[in-house]
This record gives structure tokens, C-alpha cells and sequence, in this order.
């Protein structure tokens, strides 16, 4: 007899773990809330490598098969929930990954093209955080540490692969230490894990295309 669909099956949802100076690393809450509120999605912490993360990515990806892939990583110093809009073949990391590598300037896939666009509904994504109260805007880049890697490594395999899949990118701030006045920007965790089961079960919605608003930048 056929399984019933959970109704958030062919979600996949990556986090990452602490790095650097951060002791922790706010997307581990915010997957854990997804794993909670959407029932069926598939999470995992990824570790902070270039070479393991984008590995692990594109296993995830041929194992669930999803239609949709939304990768996490905390941007500390953001102020903002930031779908980033797009991902570029580079790897330029100012300091080391957890495995001590330091790529500088190299591509993340070799004979790749330069950049892809992300594929989630960022507007859409920006839009309802908005109006949710949340603070979001459309980031135009995603850096050129392990999460940019991560993301452009998901949209590339999708594209070689041929798999009917959107793969997208979410960059949240630190989170508020109860407390503490660390002088860095930072939002409540309990925003950012809603922030980020509102962009799975909105993108989720959206399956085809964005909202058309005028969220771009000057510069
Ligand atoms: N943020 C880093 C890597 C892991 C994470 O959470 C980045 O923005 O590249």
C-alpha cells in the first residue's frame, strides 16, 4: 500500500556547525525547527569543510532526491535574514575551514560557469518575513567562505544532474546571547527559527518563479 506523503517530503534543509570564532552556530536550532514544524523534511548539520560540505551536499541530494534544497549559515555581522540571490565558482576564504584548508581563489567546481542563480522565491521569502515582522532583505552575495561553496555545489550538481530540483541559500545573523551585549548584530533565535520554517513551507507554496517587487539594490 502506498505511503501517505508527509507534506514536506523532498525538503531538504542543511545547517552547519560552529566555526571560527563562533561557539555556536544558530542554523542547528533553526534546522532542528524545521525537523519539528515540517513534517517530512529531511535536516542535517554539515560540517564546515569546503571539500566534505560540498561532498555531503550532493550525496544528500541523490539520496532524497528533493525538489527543493534550502542551505543555512549564519552571516555574523548581518543584520537581516538574507536569502542570497546568487552563488559563484570561487572559494576565497579568509580564514581556515574546520579541516585547516584555505583555498584562495580557486574554483569550487573546475570548468564550472561563473555563477548560478538561486532558485528559492527570495522575494516571496523576503516579503512574508517582512510582513511577519521579521527583519529580511535579498543579499546579492553570499561571500566566498564554505557557505557560498555550498550553495553554488547544490545548484551545479542540480544543473549537471538534470534533477527537478530549486536549491537556495539563507544567511541569518548571530543570535542574541540571553543577556549579553556582545556589540554584534544579532536577532532572538526564536525569529530566525521562524524566519526559516517560513521560507521552507512559503517556498514550498511558490513552486514556480518570485514575486516581482522592487527589493534590488544600488549598489
Ligand atoms: N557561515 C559560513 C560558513 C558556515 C556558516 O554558518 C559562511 O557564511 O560561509
Amino acid at each position: 500500500m502506498a505511503r501517505d506523503q508527509l507534506p514536506y517530503e523532498g525538503v531538504l534543509v542543511t545547517a552547519f556547525e560552529p566555526f571560527g570564532e563562533h561557539e555556536t552556530n544558530p542554523t542547528i536550532a533553526a534546522a532542528e525547527a524545521v525537523a519539528r514544524e515540517c513534517p517530512g523534511a529531511v535536516t542535517e548539520v554539515l560540517p564546515v569543510e569546503f571539500d566534505a560540505a560540498c561532498t555531503r551536499v550532493r550525496e544528500l541530494m541523490d539520496e532524497h532526491q528533493p525538489h527543493m534544497v534550502i542551505s543555512l549559515g549564519l552571516a555574523a555581522g548581518r543584520t537581516e535574514i538574507t536569502p542570497e540571490r546568487v552563488a559563484i565558482n570561487v572559494m576565497d576564504a579568509p580564514i581556515p575551514d574546520n579541516s585547516g584548508a584555505q583555498p584562495i581563489d580557486e574554483p569550487v567546481v573546475a570548468g564550472g560557469p561563473a555563477a548560478h542563480f538561486l532558485t528559492l522565491p527570495n522575494k516571496a521569502i523576503v516579503q512574508a518575513l517582512r510582513d511577519e515582522g521579521i527583519p529580511a532583505s535579498l543579499s546579492n552575495t553570499a561571500g566566498t567562505y564554505v557557505c557560498n561553496a555550498v550553495a553554488y555545489a547544490a545548484a551545479e550538481h542540480a544543473q549537471t544532474t538534470g534533477m527537478d530540483v530549486r536549491t537556495g541559500f539563507v544567511h541569518v545573523p548571530s543570535a542574541t546571547e540571553p543577556g549579553s551585549d556582545t556589540g554584534t548584530p544579532s536577532v532572538e533565535q526564536h525569529l530566525i527559527d521562524a524566519a526559516v520554517v517560513s521560507a521552507a513551507k512559503l517556498s514550498c507554496s511558490v513552486r514556480d518563479g518570485d514575486l516581482r517587487t522592487d527589493i534590488g539594490a544600488t549598489s
